[in-house]
């Protein structure tokens, strides 16, 4: 069983993950909008990945005879600027993420709780991930800057993302 206080922070992880989806999609409609249907193609995967997050913790709550309390999810933002000011916003927010896993793991720590400290390594290890994916598209928006033909191909390259699901495990 886990205590209140990793109960407590794991719902509240949870909630941020299924922001994470919200703000995501937000982006998703937004590149849409614009005619940009690779850049909407990626952050809609990463949109459905971010539901896998929340539902592992969701999981694992129950698992540990905790209990699920699910939270107001805060409404996105709904107006964006260009890519790179979308992927800068987006860098930012995954960093808070990682922050925020991180606070769960020393909570872990704090806590005695090594089956929990096992579980929150593979979000640790996402994370990096995640930091190192978005890093990647800003990198390749900087380097051609606002060329519009180097635009058309970033798209189509993130139009090939696909989602697929991934257990905590893998
Ligand atoms: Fe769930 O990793 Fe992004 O937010």
């Amino acid at each position: 069983m886990i205590s209140e206080k990793i109960q407590n922070i794991l719902n509240e992880q949870i909630n941020k993950e299924f922001y994470s989806a919200y703000l995501y999609l937000a982006m998703s409609a937004y590149f849409d909008e614009i005619g940009l249907k690779g850049f909407s193609n990626w952050t809609r995967v990463q949109a459905r990945e971010e539901v896998d997050h929340g539902m592992i913790l969701f999981d694992y709550i129950i698992e540990r005879q905790g209990k699920v309390n699910l939270r107001q999810i805060d409404m996105p933002e709904t107006s964006f600027g260009d890519t790179l000011e979308v992927f800068e916003k987006i860098y930012s927010h995954e960093k808070y993420v990682t922050d925020s896993i991180n606070c769960v793991a020393n909570m872990t720590d704090e806590e005695c709780d090594l089956a929990t400290r096992y579980f929150i390594n593979w979000y640790i290890k996402e994370q990096v991930e995640e930091e190192a994916n978005v890093d990647d598209v800003i990198k390749k928006i900087k380097l051609f800057g606002g060329e519009k033909a180097a635009l058309y191909h970033l798209d189509k390259e993130l139009a090939s993302r696909e989602y697929k699901y991934h257990s905590y495990e893998s």
